[in-house]
């Protein structure tokens, strides 16, 4: 069985996505981020950078203890390599999965979660990191659309490195971009959602969200306040 320690967010949709895709047995483990269950120290000895998502899989396909995983690459990358799925078998296939991988863990996603934080969280309006980090979101979805040109998928085939990117793209408008200009990210994007698994992984912990308690005062502090 498979813990995932998680909040519906980009990065945890990734896990409950894949996890969909797999078809794996797992149980939601709510991680409520706006009330600090990130700093819990039985959270922390799993993920120690106070982040979700993580994991916790009492099976491990190599044998032995659970073992835990935090770092949404690393535990799509821990499920393809259990499952011998999501990532293509061919070397030269799997490299470029693991290319697409990195790019996403280390421009995607903090560069967009940049340019949403100064266009809707920051308390004030600071023109400066808006325009620097919308422009950074606007050449990642240029560089994602124009890598889509003529392929249908991220790498050769479906991969974790389409997993992974897809659901920053879902929340374009919270980086302040739109399909207008990349008709191959919609192409791909709009097939992807027509995965039935997409549409599962995306509803999973809807519920948290209700009980969350939202984007308040708390919220604010306990995610921005962090130092
Ligand atoms: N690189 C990490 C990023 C994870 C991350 O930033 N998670 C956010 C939610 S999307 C989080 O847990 N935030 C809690 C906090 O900021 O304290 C991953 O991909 O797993």
């Amino acid at each position: 069985m498979i813990d995932l320690h998680y909040f519906p967010t980009p990065n945890g949709w990734k896990v409950s996505i894949a996890l969909e895709e797999l078809d794996l047995p797992y149980r939601v483990v709510a991680c409520n981020i706006g009330r600090g269950d990130q700093f819990k120290p039985d959270f922390l000895a799993i993920s120690p950078n106070n982040r979700m998502p993580a994991i916790v899989d009492t099976e491990p396909a190599f044998g032995g203890e659970p073992v835990s995983v935090f770092e949404s690459g690393a535990i799509l990358q821990y499920l393809a390599e259990k499952t011998g799925r999501l990532l293509p078998t061919d070397p030269r296939g799997r490299l470029q999965a693991l290319e697409w991988m990195y790019w996403q863990m280390a421009n995607q996603g903090p560069m967009c979660g940049q340019a949403g934080h100064f266009r809707n969280y920051a308390p004030e309006k600071i023109e400066y990191g808006i325009e620097r980090y919308s422009n950074e979101a606007h050449r990642l979805y240029r560089v994602l659309d124009e890598r889509l040109a003529g392929r249908e998928f991220v790498a050769d085939e479906f991969s974790m490195a389409d997993i992974l990117c897809w659901p920053w793209v879902h929340l374009r408008e919270h980086h302040g971009q739109s399909f207008e200009e990349f008709p191959q990210l919609e192409r791909w994007y709009e097939q992807l959602l027509a995965r039935p698994a997409f549409e599962r992984g995306l509803a999973v912990g809807l519920d948290l969200v209700k009980e969350s308690g939202g984007m308040d005062e708390e919220a604010r502090r306990t995610l921005f306040g962090q130092r």
